[in-house]
């Protein structure tokens, strides 16, 4: 572990503005916005708050990690492995999106989500895919539309909340 003896001075401040993501969620996203596009090994940092019936119901990851942190609330998450779970405050979840995952994380009062250590990876990113090449995308996007090669199982999962919203 590194103990950092001087202080560092702030390079950059910067308004994460609330955006519209998932169901009629918002969140405030400062890592992985125009201004702080990366922040090795972090690609994106959003702070939630969420009322059911919003939130961000069945969707897809390819390529990295995902860490939620719940402050307030609580949050169901599912996946299309049959894994289930709600995380409440003080707990922390870390998932694995390795090859392919659908997942939906409905609904939150308020969280945070990041991600690990520095990788110095190139990296390239289509929503929620992140890769190390613009092939890779292509090919991701290409795995998810055909169900494949990891995204076998999205053709007929959808999630108990996913039905239970009736759509
Ligand atoms: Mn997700």
């Amino acid at each position: 572990m590194s103990i950092v003896r001087e202080p560092r001075s702030i390079a950059r401040k910067f308004l994460a503005r609330p955006q519209q993501e998932g169901l009629g969620a918002v969140v405030r996203r400062s890592i992985g916005r125009f201004e702080l596009r990366y922040f090795d090994p972090f690609i994106v940092l959003d702070e939630f708050s969420v009322s059911a019936p919003a939130g961000f119901p069945d969707h897809p990851h390819r390529g990295f990690e995902t860490v939620t942190y719940m402050l307030q609330g609580a949050v169901t998450h599912e996946d299309f492995d049959g894994h289930k779970g709600t995380i409440k405050a003080g707990d922390l979840q870390w998932m694995t999106a390795g090859r392919g995952v659908i997942h939906s994380e409905m609904p939150a009062t308020e969280g945070i989500q990041k991600g690990g250590e520095p990788l110095g990876e190139p990296i390239a990113q289509l929503g929620p895919f992140v890769m190390n090449t613009q092939e890779e995308i292509d090919q991701t996007i290409e795995d998810f539309e055909n169900y494949t090669n990891g995204f076998e199982k999205a053709r007929y999962w959808r999630s108990q909340a996913r039905v239970e919203l009736g759509y």
